[in-house]
């Protein structure tokens, strides 16, 4: 019903009160910009494929160019997107709050792009190059059916982090720290399936932070949370900043 608020003031007055908020995204939150999520099929070319089996180094050595091809695709997916309403509203919140850390499993920058600073990319970035033997971020020919290193001359990868790959040690040590020591967590569009950022919330519950989701579709953390809002974050999150800003 219109009007009706999904955000409790209980949450609310939560986060008021938190002198530290840790913010974890997924997928789900640049879904409003026309970004699929991970876990929604593919369309076209890409239909016959599942994100899980493409984003892993042993696909990228099977065969390189079509991987690339697959990042290309997406590139030009998330260039022609925006950011949404949910963005632009963590973007507030963290000018709104005294400390708010936003983690971000996505690899499209849109938060950057929507104002907020500091963002702890937990996955990489979708649109940096990185040798695929040195690990060190080059410039390039991306438009190469498989980029080569400058340096080497070995092929050249999307700088993200792939299935079976280690997230970087910073974004590690900055997640694991903020989320044992927040007051609240929110934990905004993620299916709560990919470790070990789908372990944070579960940290930051096991230290005593009000932990909130927000997610049209409850996820398994639903029923230990304090707060499981079933809402999309494009409703939620724009909310949550019009009762702070009161
Ligand atoms: C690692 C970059 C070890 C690539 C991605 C236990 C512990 C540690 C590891 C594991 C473990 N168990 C299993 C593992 C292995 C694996 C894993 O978790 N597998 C899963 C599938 C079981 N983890 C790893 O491999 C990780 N590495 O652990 O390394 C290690 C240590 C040392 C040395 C070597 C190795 C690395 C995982 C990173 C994979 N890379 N992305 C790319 O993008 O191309 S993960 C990928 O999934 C995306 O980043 C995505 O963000 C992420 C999580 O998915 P979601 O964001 O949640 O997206 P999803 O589609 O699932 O859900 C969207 C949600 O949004 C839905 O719930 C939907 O309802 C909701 N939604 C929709 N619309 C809205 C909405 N919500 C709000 N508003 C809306 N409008």
């Amino acid at each position: 019903m219109p009007g009706t608020r999904v955000v409790p003031a209980a949450l609310v007055t939560a986060l008021r009160n938190a002198r530290s908020v840790c913010v974890l995204t997924g997928a789900g939150i640049s879904a409003e910009s026309g970004v699929p999520t991970f876990r929604d099929a593919q369309t076209g070319f890409w239909q016959r494929f599942k994100a899980e089996d493409l984003a892993t180094p042993e696909a990228f050595r099977r065969d390189p160019a079509l991987i690339w091809r697959w990042y290309r695709w997406r590139r030009e997916l998330v260039r022609q997107a925006q950011p949404n309403a949910g963005h632009l509203a963590l973007a507030k919140l963290g000018s709104l709050l005294p400390r708010l850390t936003l983690i971000t499993q996505n690899v499209d920058g849109l938060h950057q792009r929507a104002g907020s600073t500091a963002v702890t990319e937990f996955h990489g970035n979708i649109f940096a190059d990185r040798c695929f033997v040195e690990g060190r971020i080059v410039a390039c020919d991306s438009d190469a059916d498989v980029p080569r290193c400058p340096a080497c001359g070995s092929h050249v990868r999307p700088g993200v982090v792939w299935f079976g790959e280690a997230i970087p040690q910073q974004a590690l040590d900055t997640a694991f720290a903020t989320a044992s020591a927040c007051d609240a967590f929110l934990s905004v569009g993620t299916s709560s399936l990919v470790y070990p950022a789908a372990g944070l919330a579960e940290i930051a519950a096991a230290a005593g932070a009000v932990v909130a989701e927000i997610n049209p579709q409850p996820t398994h953390l639903a029923a230990n949370i304090d707060f499981a809002i079933a809402a999309p974050a494009g409703v939620a999150l724009p909310e949550l900043v019009d009762s702070l800003s009161r």
